[in-house]
């Protein structure tokens, strides 16, 4: 057989003779900003317990401050799962299914709200799209228009983390590394809370808890007690490369959103680790 090497190019790779496991060694390739995808895109995530399990009182309010704000904003609008999800944990714990199964049973929630959050958008040419369209068709979507509608949670399915019987990645986590990963303009998430509390206003400590203002993943990750919104986001918050902060805010209080698309501080900002530079 005749040898053909003499025939192959040498194609240069700064990354081919050295492990990926040493960071001292890759640092120079891959410790620099990656680009932002869409840095005009407003990541908007509406919780599924908090706001779509509401019914019409809370969805309808939003559905017509999004459709004011389409003229403003380019948003990716993403759902959470709520009480559906909870109840197929409580059937799958149950029965001993493994987290890896209970999270595409629970994101399916998040994505039937999704679905009813387009609908009731589609007359503002809003639809929903699915997973891999965001994957892949978001920018030309987004140029069709102003909007889109998408499920909140990560599709980590059966490769979803076993340290916990409840997936820990969640909506909130998942809207926050979607708008990480397309270097996003920001990250709002709406709720049914003023932003976050120094304990569960709902709980029985409620009367005494007071609204953070502004506080830090790092001070989050040090927090006693419920949280609003998932623990694993507080962890990813920490290593953001783009998303500087997060503001938490109250969808039953309408104009909230309006407000903090327009850059006013009406909830509680998280600093994340990114920093610009
Ligand atoms: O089904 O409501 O996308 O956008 O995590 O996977 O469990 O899927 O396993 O494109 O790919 O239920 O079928 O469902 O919510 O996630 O979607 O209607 O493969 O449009 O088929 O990554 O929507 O769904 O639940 O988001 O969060 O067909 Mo649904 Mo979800 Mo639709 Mo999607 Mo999962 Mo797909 Mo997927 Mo699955
Ligand atoms: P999902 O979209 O995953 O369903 P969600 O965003 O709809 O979630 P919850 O997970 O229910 O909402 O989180 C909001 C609730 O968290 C609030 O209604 C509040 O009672 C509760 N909570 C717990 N701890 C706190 C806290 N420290 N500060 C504010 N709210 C808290």
């Amino acid at each position: 057989m005749a040898d053909t090497n003499d025939k192959i190019k040498h194609v240069a790779s700064p990354l081919a003779r050295q492990t990926l496991l040493d960071g001292a060694l890759t640092a120079p390739v891959a410790g620099k900003r990656p680009i932002r995808l869409l840095p005009w895109l407003q990541v908007v995530k509406i919780g599924g317990r908090s706001i779509m399990d509401r019914g019409r009182d809370a969805i309808l309010p939003i559905v017509d401050e999004i459709r004011k704000l389409l003229p403003e904003h380019r948003l990716l609008i993403l759902t959470g799962a709520g009480i559906r999800a909870r109840h197929v944990y409580g059937v799958g714990l149950d029965l001993g299914l493994p987290v890896g199964s209970l999270a595409p049973l629970a994101a399916s929630e998040a994505g039937q709200n999704g679905h009813i959050l387009g609908a009731l958008l589609a007359p503002d040419g809003v639809s929903y799209i699915e997973h891999p369209t965001i994957a892949s068709q978001l920018a030309i979507h987004l140029s069709a228009a102003r909007a889109v509608v998408g499920s909140a949670f990560p599709p980590y399915h059966h490769h979803e983390f076993p340290g916990s019987r409840i997936p820990p990645h969640r909506a909130d986590t998942g809207a926050f590394l979607l708008a990480d990963a397309l270097g996003a303009a920001g990250v709002t998430i709406v709720e049914d809370v003023d932003g976050v509390y120094t304990a569960d206003p709902s709980g029985p400590d409620g009367k005494k808890a007071e609204l953070l203002r502004e506080t830090s993943a790092a001070d989050l990750a040090k927090f006693k007690g419920t949280l609003p919104i998932d623990t694993a986001l507080v962890e990813v918050m920490a290593t953001a490369r783009h998303i500087e902060r997060v503001q938490v805010v109250n969808g039953l209080v309408p104009g909230r959103l309006t407000a903090a698309l327009r850059g006013e501080h009406v909830g509680t900002i998280i600093h994340t680790g990114a920093h610009q530079g």
